[in-house]
């Protein structure tokens, strides 16, 4: 039996059917190079963070080799930051002075990134932050940028949050009804109070209200759960769940985030880049699990995806290309196929198909439990060459594979079901 969620009040439809998007990351931070919240870490102030406002000059952006990247790495949807924590906005917002034309970029940096990934055929999902730091009337709270000066906190007292508030309902207003259809509304997020400081949670950001004016705005729209009010995905982040993630009990839609290295922003110094075969191994994990997988890029300052973060993709799509048959349309396999070990499986119900992930090659055999008679043909995915195999009394189905690994990151076995 295949694990369903229950509906929610988007269309999850093609959300669960394509599986993989691409993250991005990119804003002012991506100038200082040293993490997205370097601006929170460093307490660097308003007025000492506008360098980077002055001198952002992306002049090799180029969305559409962004897109083609995209595409060619397997990915069928993408979130993008419209604003991050740092108040900075990418689009031409009438609300603000805060934005991408005003810098040396002189343009609307979203519209061409949303016409380029469309032409592809993605879906458009806009991430947007609830914090910003550089709103006057954004209240000081555990993670803001001044939240050790105290000359600062005492002017709390004259800061608003509900006319900052008005402004978030505002600009999101703005992005989903300037850029056309928008698949996926990607909020983030709810700060917990501290000792010093109170939270913002869903009464902080009106979250019912602003849900309601979403779904008007954009019919169909996917939002994630960091208003503080469940939706449509539930977003585990920089983890693997161990199963499908449920909430009171029932399976959800979910989508685990991941970065390339420990920086959603282009980070230059920081080093824990994850191997390609690594990626790929979570993607198949999480799809195996009935998730997506959503892996962030942090273009730098110029407006490029840089080498590491081009050869990762580049190394995802190579798989991709000869198994992505494994991932698109497949989900959680039913319980009664007990996964080998060192392996995952994957299952498409609509072609009744069970990919078979190898992710430790073992000598001469895997044995199946329980699947003698249930398989009709099996051929490995990469170069549709038949796997052949037993099947004994006991019921299980012995498959006799080569010693020789095949020449891919993850090979996987396709088994046709009776
Ligand atoms: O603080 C952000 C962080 O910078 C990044 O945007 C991630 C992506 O999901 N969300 C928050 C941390 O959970």
């Amino acid at each position: 039996m295949v694990l369903r969620p229950e509906p929610t009040p988007g269309d999850t439809s093609w959300f669960v059917r394509d599986r993989f998007g691409l993250f991005i990351h990119w804003g002012l931070y991506s100038l200082p190079a040293r993490h997205e919240w370097v601006m929170s870490r460093e307490r660097i102030s308003a007025e000492a963070y506008r360098k980077y406002f002055d001198h952002f000059d992306p002049d090799l952006y180029d969305p559409d080799m962004w897109a083609e990247v995209a595409s060619k790495a397997g990915m069928k949807y993408f979130v993008v930051t419209t604003k991050h924590h740092e108040g900075f906005c990418l689009w031409d917002s009438k609300l603000t002075d805060y934005k991408a034309p005003n810098t040396p970029a002189g343009r609307d940096l979203l519209r061409p990134m949303v016409d380029a990934f469309r032409k592809r055929g993605f879906r458009v999902g806009f991430y947007h932050s609830l914090l910003d730091w550089h709103h006057p009337d954004y209240t000081v709270d555990q993670y803001h940028p001044m939240r050790d000066n105290e000359e600062y906190i005492r002017k709390d007292s004259e800061r608003d949050i509900n006319r900052y508030v008005e402004y978030l309902f505002g600009q999101v207003r703005e992005l989903l009804t300037q850029y056309g259809k928008i698949d996926i509304m990607w909020f983030d997020f709810s700060v917990a109070p501290s000792e010093r400081f109170p939270g913002k949670g869903k009464e902080t950001w009106q979250s019912e209200r602003l849900i309601k004016m979403v779904r008007e705005l954009q019919p169909g729209i996917l939002i994630n759960d960091r208003l503080q009010i469940d939706q449509d995905i539930k977003t585990p982040e920089q983890y693997q769940p161990r199963e499908w993630l449920r909430v009171n009990g029932k399976p959800v839609v979910w989508e685990a985030c991941h970065t390339f290295s420990g920086s959603w922003g282009y980070h230059r110094d920081e080093a824990t880049w994850k191997s390609v075969d690594m990626l790929i191994k979570m993607l198949i994990d999480t799809v195996s699990k009935g998730g997506n997988f959503l892996l962030n890029v942090g273009p730098t300052g110029r407006g490029e995806f840089d080498a590491r973060a081009l050869d990762r993709l580049a190394g995802i799509g190579e798989w991709m290309k000869r198994h992505s048959r494994s991932i698109y349309g497949c989900t959680q396999a039913p319980e009664e196929f007990v996964c080998p070990q060192d392996c995952r499986y994957t299952y498409n119900p609509d072609k009744n198909r069970l990919y078979l992930h190898v992710f430790s090659w073992p000598f001469k055999h895997i044995h199946l439990d329980g699947m003698a008679g249930k398989v009709e043909y099996a051929q490995l995915l990469n170069d549709a060459s038949e796997i052949t195999f037993k099947e004994h009394e006991d019921g299980t189905l012995t498959l006799n594979i080569p010693v020789k690994a095949p020449d891919v990151a993850v090979p996987v076995i396709e088994l046709f079901l009776r």
